[in-house]
Formats: structure tokens, C-alpha cells, sequence
């Protein structure tokens, strides 16, 4: 299999770490952001919307990154069960927490104080604690992993975002604390260690 992503990308390091939870080998080809590479006609042939991951598997190109770990986990018979939960919560991850964690991460990292915008940095820190306490309440019930007993993917989809979360709010967890718990424990995994809990310097707009 083939990768390509720079490996600060957030949707990249999804699928980095479920490549280490399964101990699958690839080749790993890194463009995007400052590496560049997706203009050109070769990356426009693997995907459309010319944006990183990508996965190519044989003859099949996937883009997507959480098709992608859908794609592993069922490639494998691993990393999750086969019924709704799991897709349920890594929905949920889409449409609802990473969007307002982008959002803030845009306005902390990405762009210089002067053109930040408080009210855009309220409004989605907002939403990212709504989310916050969304999982909080799914966790309740004292899962040890999202879509229960077993680690899946969706712990990868939804865990990959946190390092760089409590990185910029240290406190942000501290109501609650079944997400705090889940956390700590996906955390402490081999693959997180590797390809979440690293630096983001490079994507720090300095000037
Ligand atoms: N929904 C897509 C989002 C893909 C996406 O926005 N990727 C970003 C990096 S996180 C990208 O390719 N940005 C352009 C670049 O890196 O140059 C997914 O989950 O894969």
C-alpha cells in the first residue's frame, strides 16, 4: 500500500496510527502543505479533490481518511465491529466535533493574532466543548472505547484530534471526566504515541 500525506496533517495521522495498530507495512509518499505535490496530474488521478490522505491499495485509490480506516478495519477483520456504533460515533466526529476543533485550531496556529477573529474563536470553542460534552455522555455508561469494549477505529478517528486539543486547552476536559479516562487510555497506545503526539510547529504561521 501506498500512503500519501504529509504526516502533520490531522486526517493523516488518523490512518498513520491505524497502520500501526494493525503493523501493516506501506510506502509512505509525503505532499501537502508545505511539501506541495497535489496540483500535479499524478495526485489528481488518485483523487479528485486533491487532498490529503490518500491511500492506494492495488489498484484501488481511497481518499477520505475516514473511508480509509473504514477500508483497514474491514480489510483486516479488525479495529471494529460491523454494526452502527462504530460508524455512528466516527460520524459524529465529522460533522461535529472536528469541525469547530478545526476552526479554533485555524484561528490558535494558523493565522497570525491580527487577523484572528474572537467572536469565530468563541463561537466554535463553544461548539467544540458542546461536542466535548456530547462524548462525555456516550462515554457514561463506562465503555472503556467508544464503540464499546473493543478499541476501533472510531477511537482513532475521534482520539487523533486530542493531543493537539489539551495541547492548546490544557483544561478543557476537566468536566468531563469519562472523555478525560478515555483519553488517557488511548493515549498511552504505541500507534498515538508515534503519529498523534507530536509537534505541529511546521503549521504555525509565525509572519
Ligand atoms: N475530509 C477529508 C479532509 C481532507 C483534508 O482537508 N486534508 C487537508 C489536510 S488535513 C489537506 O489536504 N490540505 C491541503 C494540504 O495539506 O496541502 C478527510 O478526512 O480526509
Amino acid at each position: 500500500m501506498i500512503l500519501w500525506g504529509r504526516a502533520s496533517s490531522a486526517n493523516v495521522q488518523k490512518v498513520l496510527w491505524a497502520m500501526a495498530e494493525l503493523g501493516l507495512p506501506f510506502e509512505h509518499r509525503i505532499v501537502g502543505g508545505k511539501y506541495g505535490g497535489l496540483d500535479g496530474p499524478d495526485f489528481a488521478r488518485l483523487t479528485p479533490v486533491r487532498r490529503v490522505p490518500v491511500l492506494q491499495d492495488g489498484d484501488l485509490s481511497l481518499w477520505e481518511s475516514h473511508a480509509i480506516l473504514r477500508h483497514l478495519a474491514r480489510r483486516e477483520g479488525k479495529l471494529g465491529r460491523a454494526d452502527g456504533v462504530v460508524d455512528m460515533w466516527m460520524e459524529f466526529g465529522s460533522t461535529t466535533l472536528q469541525p469547530p476543533f478545526i476552526a479554533v485550531f485555524w484561528q490558535q496556529v494558523r493565522m497570525l493574532p491580527a487577523d484572528r477573529d474572537e467572536r469565530v474563536m468563541a463561537t466554535n470553542l463553544g461548539a467544540l466543548k458542546s461536542a466535548l460534552a456530547m462524548l462525555e455522555a456516550g462515554l457514561a455508561d463506562g465503555r472503556a472505547y467508544i464503540g464499546g469494549a473493543e478499541f476501533s477505529v472510531a477511537d482513532i478517528a475521534l482520539g487523533s484530534l486530542f493531543y493537539r486539543i489539551l495541547d492548546l486547552f490544557p483544561d478543557i476536559l476537566s468536566s468531563t471526566p469519562h472523555v478525560a479516562d478515555w483519553q488517557a487510555r488511548i493515549a498511552a497506545r504505541p500507534g498515538y504515541q508515534t503519529y498523534i503526539a507530536t509537534s505541529y510547529d511546521e503549521l504555525k504561521v509565525t509572519s
